[in-house]
């Protein structure tokens, strides 16, 4: 059941992939979609769940800030994670802080701890995502080779993000978000009713729904029973028929489960990750990608041999 609902998701995106192949056979007078165009395509087309690697170059990020701040550091991490099986690389210059927090980091800032890594991040071959609240940031990373928009507000924080995702025929990564936890509120529905505001904006853009992402952000504005919830009724996103990302790495309903500090939070990390592919995730971002991608391995040849 759970991998037939997984592959309806791929079958839909290597149908498109198909079609996207035979349209380039097609005469060069027909307009040639713009790059990055199918970069969805090719991820969806490997039939089997994907794993988004973090990179943070940033002092303050929930579980690893200051650790790759350093160029350096960063790009070395990059190769780790490249070495290890990632398929996306998903690079951020501001700590979105799921618990609060957050420093607000000027633009020039941001670019300014971004651009030194950005470039050797993309020669790595592996397509990278740009973590960014701010439209201007994503579209500066967009030129220098990002391939895909990961935006925690889904469109909604900045008032320019669609435009920039439009006009770079970017794929873009929608994630529910919320000011603050509201214990009382039906989460799933708070989420479809957010994906539901999302896909307005995009589609008023332009943007093409195979370009786009859903993720309920898992500890985003969300009490840790809300976060467990939105793993566990997956299904419920499955109507819109977009492909889902799960981000549960070391978040902190983990904590709330087990106490445990981020780094120690593998084990729980994992078991969300599993669970959450079982419920139809195509995507899972972690900061631990070896275990990730081993994990699934594993429980991918075990569901085959059911
Ligand atoms: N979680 C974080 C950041 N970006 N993007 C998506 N699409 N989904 C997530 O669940 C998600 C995300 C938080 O993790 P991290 O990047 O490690 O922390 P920080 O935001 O503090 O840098």
């Amino acid at each position: 059941m759970a991998t037939s609902l997984n592959l309806g998701v791929f079958d839909i995106y290597l149908k498109k992939s198909v079609m996207a192949t035979s349209l380039k056979d097609r005469p060069s007078s027909v307009a040639k979609p713009p790059p990055g165009n199918d970069v969805l395509a090719r991820l969806f087309a490997q039939a089997r769940p994907l794993v988004m690697g973090v990179l943070n170059v940033t002092p303050d990020s929930f579980s690893d800030g200051g650790r790759f701040l350093d160029p350096q550091a960063a790009i070395a991490q990059a190769h780790r994670l490249v070495a290890e099986g990632v398929d996306i690389l998903d690079i951020g210059g501001e700590s979105t802080r799921p618990y609060g927090g957050a420093v607000r980091v000027p633009r020039d800032e941001e670019r300014a701890r971004l651009a030194p890594v950005l470039p050797e991040v993309v020669a790595l071959g592996v397509p990278v995502s740009i973590d960014t609240l701010k439209a201007d940031i994503a579209a500066w990373a967009l030129d220098e080779g990002a391939a895909i928009v990961n935006d925690v507000w889904g469109l909604q924080g900045d008032p320019d993000m669609a435009r920039v995702v439009a006009a770079h025929g970017a794929p873009v990564i929608i994630m529910h978000n919320r000011e603050r936890a509201d214990p009382a509120i039906d989460i799933v529905a708070d989420v479809s009713a957010f994906f539901e505001r999302s896909l307005a904006i995009a589609a008023r853009a332009g943007i093409a729904r195979e370009r786009i992402v859903l993720d309920p952000g898992i500890g985003f504005g969300k009490t840790a029973e809300q976060s467990i919830a939105c793993i566990a009724r997956l299904d419920a996103w499955r109507g819109f028929g977009l492909p889902l990302l799960v981000g549960a790495s070391r978040k902190r309903f983990i904590q709330s489960l087990v106490p445990s500090e981020p780094a120690e939070r593998l084990g729980g990390s994992l078991a969300a990750h599993l669970i959450a592919v079982e419920n139809g995730a195509a995507i899972v971002r972690a900061h631990d990608v070896a275990p990730t991608v081993q994990a699934l391995a594993v429980a991918a040849a075990i569901r085959r041999a059911r």
